[in-house]
Parts: C-alpha cells; sequence; structure tokens
C-alpha cells in the first residue's frame, strides 16, 4: 500500500490525492509537517518537502508532485489525466506548470504562509498588506479561469486533464484560507462547482487543519 506523507492544507498533495483517487490507486494517508525537517523524511527527501509517496513493500519512494503524477499516469491506464494529441498534452502541462508555479507564488504560498505557518510555526500575526496582495493576484488568475471556461468545458480542453486537478488544488487551499473572492467570476466558480462535487475531492472539503477553520462556504458543494 502506498503511504502518502502529506500535511491536509498542502495543495501538492492534494493534486495528487485527486488523481490517485480518479485513478482509482489506494494509499493511506501520514501526517508530516514538512518544517518540522523530520530526519526520516529528509532521509526520503533530501528537499524537504511535500508530497512523498512511499510503498514499503516494493521499496520505492517517489518525490515531487509532478513526477508522482506522472509515474501514476505512465503506470495506471484508467482515467487519463495526460492525454490527447501531442499540442494537447503541452496545453495540459503548460497549464499544470502554471497554477503549481504561478499561482502557489502568487496566491496560496503567500496565504499559507500568513494564515497558516505564522500561526503554527512562528507565533505572529498575519501581514495584511501580504494578505491584500495575495487576494488581489487570486482575481487575476480566476479572471483567467473565466477567460479559459469561456472557450472550453474544462481548462485544457474537451475533457477534465492533470490542469483542471492542478488548479483545483490550488484553489481549495486558497478558498479555506479565505482568500478568495468568487463575486464577478461566475464560469470559473461553476467549472470549480462541478469538480467540486466529483466523489475524488469529498475527502478533502472534508478534511480540517487543526486550529484553522475554512469559511462556511468552503465545503458547499453548491457555492
Ligand atoms: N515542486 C514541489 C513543491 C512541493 C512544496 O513546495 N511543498 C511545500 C508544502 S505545500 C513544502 O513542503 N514546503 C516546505 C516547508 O513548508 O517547510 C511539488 O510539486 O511537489
Amino acid at each position: 500500500m502506498w503511504q502518502l506523507y502529506q500535511f491536509p492544507l498542502c495543495p501538492f498533495s492534494r493534486k495528487l490525492r485527486l488523481l490517485l483517487s480518479e485513478k482509482g490507486v489506494g494509499y493511506e494517508l501520514w501526517r508530516e509537517s514538512p518544517w518540522e525537517g523530520r530526519d526520516a523524511f529528509l532521509n526520503m527527501n533530501p528537499a524537504g518537502r511535500t508530497p512523498v509517496l512511499r510503498d514499503e513493500d516494493k521499496d520505492i519512494t517517489l518525490v515531487d508532485s509532478r513526477a508522482i503524477c506522472e509515474y501514476f499516469e505512465e503506470t495506471v491506464e484508467k482515467n487519463p489525466m495526460i492525454s490527447g494529441s501531442a499540442a494537447s498534452r503541452a496545453e495540459i502541462r503548460r497549464l499544470v506548470a502554471l497554477f503549481d508555479e504561478n499561482f502557489y507564488g502568487d496566491v496560496t504560498g503567500p496565504l499559507l504562509h500568513e494564515r497558516m505557518k505564522k500561526r503554527l510555526v512562528y507565533r505572529q500575526s498575519p501581514d495584511s498588506k501580504n494578505l491584500r496582495e495575495a487576494m488581489k493576484l487570486a482575481h487575476e488568475h480566476l479572471y483567467y479561469i473565466d477567460y479559459l471556461i469561456d472557450q472550453r468545458p474544462w481548462l485544457a480542453g474537451a475533457t477534465i486533464s492533470l490542469a483542471d486537478l492542478a488548479a483545483a488544488a490550488q484553489i481549495s487551499v486558497a478558498d479555506y484560507l479565505g482568500g478568495l473572492d468568487w463575486s464577478g467570476h461566475d464560469q470559473a466558480r461553476s467549472w470549480y462547482s462541478v469538480i467540486k462535487s466529483r466523489p475524488s475531492f469529498r475527502p478533502l472539503l472534508a478534511e480540517r487543519m487543526e486550529v484553522i477553520q475554512p469559511p462556511t462556504h468552503y465545503g458547499d458543494v453548491d457555492g
């Protein structure tokens, strides 16, 4: 059985969990707080980041959400998430990179730092200027999703793909941390509400990070 080392608000672990669930791959959750720098964790991933996926019986350790997602895409045929022509696959990978890097760097990373790490690790108050900036940038990203959904049913094209899972994973964490104002983003909101109602998403919405509570609309699959 795969063991997934993660914490509930890690967006990269969320993306992987969505993929594993869509593909029907079983796993156990192992709680890891990467900022604690546990030796056994650093032995598995010297970069000290979640997610890490380990199969003890097979003695396989997989590291980095993109490498792990590609591993399952290559080894499990069910529900392909990087499919179509070479151009379509390149478009999926472009959007995965956009959400993993830009959305995380602009929005999820700063929100996690201000609202989670400062509270749990550094015992500091959040900086309201940094929070305002992250929320402003979140609007720009939601406008881009509105634009994509105006042209296509899913972010990268006609079918659901890893791009949708990557985006929804980042958005779900930003939403949990109260960083998203959905007003004026009807297309993004309707796309997200379809993703949220998939069975793969339910366990994520039910989970809570200690001390930090999400806004009331967070788990609402119609909102
Ligand atoms: N490129 C990596 C990024 C992983 C990453 O940045 N994980 C964060 C948590 S969301 C982390 O472990 N940060 C280290 C820390 O908080 O100390 C991936 O896709 O797996």
